[in-house]
Parts: structure tokens; C-alpha cells; sequence
């Protein structure tokens, strides 16, 4: 008999820690969502404006939300490729949709304070007509979500399909769980970027990427005449259907026609600069 009771009590042990770590196995995996190469979750709130979608004063249009053109691009372009190099980059979770009033998808990315400033994270965000974010994941947060990192100092630099990216003037101090707010429309948040003020019609000088740059090369390489070059190519050939996520849609309102070509034109002194120095 105790023998008996022995073997159960060997059985059962290691049945409890098996089931007891699959547990805690599925509940990390639930919160985490795929988390490889940190233990932290880092939420960052900003304020940005897009040129081109901005109306000059306090809101940007959600044309691409209207025309259910971010919806498609979701589902049919960003969900087959949920990693990208080392990066996993969110997808929409199942059950949430594009959140009412998304003006479009930028990509944020945190970078090391250090030389040579690595990437150390890279998350989506939605974009929202009041110039604020929401995360990717689900539409419902404030902030934007970082799982692939610890709490550290780092850049944050924003990048949108055919706008100029932008880097913040200074590191921030980020912890686990504790959001970090940044306001990108404030001129003397951005690095180097004289190029981005603008005066509203409120005359109020802000700060917002600017519209444009469909052409991107990080060298040196790219002269001034590539965004244009681009930019007549597409619309001459029209290789692209109206309702589609297109980088020719310069002012996000989901068509493709001379008042994206204007943008770009009129940019065209701005759009050869990789504006990211430390790269
Ligand atoms: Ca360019
Ligand atoms: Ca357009």
C-alpha cells in the first residue's frame, strides 16, 4: 500500500509541475503576445500631425478609414508578415477593428541613447484625426505598446509611408508599464527638423512631418529629384486602383491625383533629406 501510494505521489508530482507550467506558459504567452527579447511592456503616448491629411488647424481627414482602405490593408497586407527581421511587429488581434476615426498606421520605433542607436523595438500605431494615437493591437489604448524591450532610455522616431520621419531631440526614460508622453506637434521636440514647422490658421507654429516622400532611401545617394520623379511616374502610368493603400496618396483622402503631385512638388526641396542624423 505505500508502496502504491509511492508511485501515485511520483506520478503526480511531476503531472502538477507539467500542467502548473503550462499554466503560466499560456498565460505569459496571453499577455505578452510572442515576447522573445524582453520582459517589459512600454507604452508611449504622442501627439503627431501628418501634412497633407491636417486641415491647418485641429484635425486630419480618415478618408482611408471612410473608404475601408486601412481595413483591407490590415487584413490582407499586414497579417501575412507579423515578423519582420528580428522585430515582431503586432497585427490586430482577433475581435478589434480599425478604430472609428484612425486617420492611418505609422510605425514608431525606439532606439538605444548609444552609438551606434539601434533599434531596440519597433511597434505600429494608429493615428487618430485629433492628432493622438491608439495602439495597433487592439485600437483601444492611448499609447502605443512596446513587448520587445526593457525599461531603458531611448530615441523615439516615427515613420509614416510617404512622410519624412522624424526623431525625438532627446532620450526618454522609459518603465514597465508606465506611459511616456510625447507631443511631436511642439517644434522643439523634434531633432533637427527646421523643415516641419509650419503656422496653423490659427497662427499657431507647430510641428508636423511632412507630406511627400515617396521616394525613401536612407543614403546619401537620393538627390531631390527622385520624390518628383516618382511621384509623375505613378501618376502618369496609373499602376494603382483608387481604394487602395497606396504610397502615391500623399494626402491620405484614398485617390491619387495632381493635388498629391502639388504636395510633392512643392516639398520637393525637403524630400531628399534622410532627416534621422544619427543613422
Ligand atoms: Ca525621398
Ligand atoms: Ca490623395
Amino acid at each position: 500500500m505505500i508502496k502504491k501510494l509511492f508511485l501515485l505521489i511520483n506520478l503526480i508530482i511531476p503531472i502538477t509541475i507539467l500542467l502548473s507550467f503550462q499554466v503560466n506558459s499560456t498565460c505569459k504567452a496571453d499577455v505578452k503576445n510572442q515576447t522573445q527579447f524582453g520582459n517589459d511592456i512600454l507604452q508611449l503616448s504622442i501627439n503627431i500631425w501628418l501634412e497633407g491629411a491636417f486641415d491647418g488647424e485641429k484635425q486630419m481627414n480618415t478618408e482611408l478609414n471612410k473608404k475601408r482602405i486601412l481595413e483591407q490593408f490590415e487584413y490582407n497586407i499586414l497579417r501575412p508578415r507579423v515578423i519582420i527581421g528580428n522585430i515582431t511587429i503586432p497585427q490586430m488581434l482577433p475581435g478589434y477593428r480599425v478604430p472609428s476615426g484612425a486617420v492611418d498606421i505609422i510605425k514608431i520605433m525606439l532606439r538605444s541613447q548609444t552609438i551606434p542607436y539601434k533599434v531596440v523595438d519597433s511597434t505600429l500605431a494608429w493615428v487618430m484625426n485629433n492628432g493622438t494615437i491608439r495602439d495597433y493591437s487592439t485600437g483601444l489604448n492611448n499609447f502605443a505598446i512596446f513587448d520587445n524591450s526593457n525599461a531603458g532610455t531611448y530615441f523615439v522616431e516615427i515613420r509614416h509611408k510617404n512622410h519624412l520621419p522624424i526623431i525625438s531631440n532627446t532620450a526618454y526614460s522609459f518603465e514597465n508599464k508606465r506611459t511616456i508622453g510625447i507631443d511631436f506637434s511642439n517644434p522643439k521636440i523634434i531633432r533637427g527638423r527646421d523643415n516641419s514647422y509650419k503656422t496653423t490658421k490659427t497662427n499657431q507654429l507647430i510641428a508636423m512631418m511632412v507630406a511627400g516622400d515617396v521616394f525613401k532611401n536612407s543614403s546619401l545617394k537620393e538627390t531631390n529629384a527622385h520624390d518628383v520623379f516618382l511621384m509623375n511616374k505613378i501618376l502618369n502610368e496609373g499602376e494603382f486602383t483608387n481604394l487602395e493603400y497606396h504610397i502615391g496618396d500623399v494626402n491620405l483622402d484614398g485617390s491619387i491625383n495632381e493635388t498629391d503631385k502639388k504636395i510633392v512638388d512643392f516639398n520637393s526641396s525637403k524630400l531628399y533629406f534622410f532627416p534621422i542624423p544619427m543613422e
